[in-house]
């Protein structure tokens, strides 16, 4: 699954990417669902010219899309759900041993902190913010996490049924930490390449980094949304 938002310049090279070959091989038939939170580019026309499966999600934000995705997903029969980000800073490449490090239940998290992080993937306001938001998450949550805001996650069908996630935006990826910390759904963390984006950057640091640790706060207090939207 790929959120998508203006990504023309990202999406064909990252589709190529993926090991569709190699995953087959290990057993694993793969579908690609492009999930466009309402892109004014060409990345729409380029899913379907690539034979995507392409949803348009309803309302704005990655979190908004996610869930949708979530959903239609576990409305279908298949097994793992991996999402990465559609911007080139993850390696698809790196599928399939996401895929295979999935612990039982779980989910598998890239970690871009630990992994090979290139110079200047990332901006050194967000590197501290990673590090801090991810310090955050485990001194209020106690679950081990190595990278909070990682944007490449692989889930088996169990542990994204249990998930209860209502995020909107950029902290769909943090409540979906504090879920598995609540519910001690298992989660495993996995060394992954980061790189620099292709295209402009959607997240605005202060302002999404503030409702992350927000996010996390709340999840302290409540550990499950009121209600799912
Ligand atoms: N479906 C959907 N995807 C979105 C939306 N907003 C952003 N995305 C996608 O979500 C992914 C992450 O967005 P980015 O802008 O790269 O945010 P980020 O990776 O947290 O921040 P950077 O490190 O600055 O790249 C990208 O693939 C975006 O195209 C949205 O409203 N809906
Ligand atoms: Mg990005």
């Amino acid at each position: 699954m790929l959120p998508t938002l203006d990504e023309e310049g990202a999406l064909e090279d990252i589709y190529r990417r993926i090991p569709i070959e190699e995953l087959k091989q290990k057993g694993y038939t793969t579908r690609v669902v492009v999930v466009d939170g309402g892109s004014s580019d060409n990345t729409i026309q380029i899913a379907a010219e690539l034979g995507c499966e392409v949803f348009e999600q309803w309302g704005e934000g990655k979190g908004a899309g996610m869930r949708q995705g979530f959903k239609k997903f576990l409305e279908t029969g298949d097994e793992v759900l991996v999402m990465l980000d559609c911007d080139g800073t993850y390696h698809p490449e790196e599928i399939t041993k996401m895929v295979e490090s999935i612990p039982k239940g779980g989910i598998a998290i890239g970690d871009r902190l630990h992994g090979d992080l290139e110079p200047d993937a990332m901006t050194s306001t967000n590197w501290i913010g990673n590090q801090l938001l991810t310090w955050l998450a485990v001194a209020l949550h106690g679950k081990a996490i190595n990278d909070l805001c990682s944007g490449f996650w692989a889930f088996s069908r169990d542990s994204l049924k249990r998930l209860h996630l209502n995020s909107m935006r950029f902290e769909i990826e943090a409540e979906m930490y504090t879920s598995c910390a609540h519910l001690d759904i298992p989660i495993i963390h996995v060394p992954i390449t980061y790189s620099k984006r292709v295209g402009e950057a959607k997240l605005g640091s202060i302002k999404d980094g503030t409702s992350i640790a927000r996010k996390l706060i709340i999840r302290r207090i409540f550990p499950t949304p009121h209600e799912e939207q």
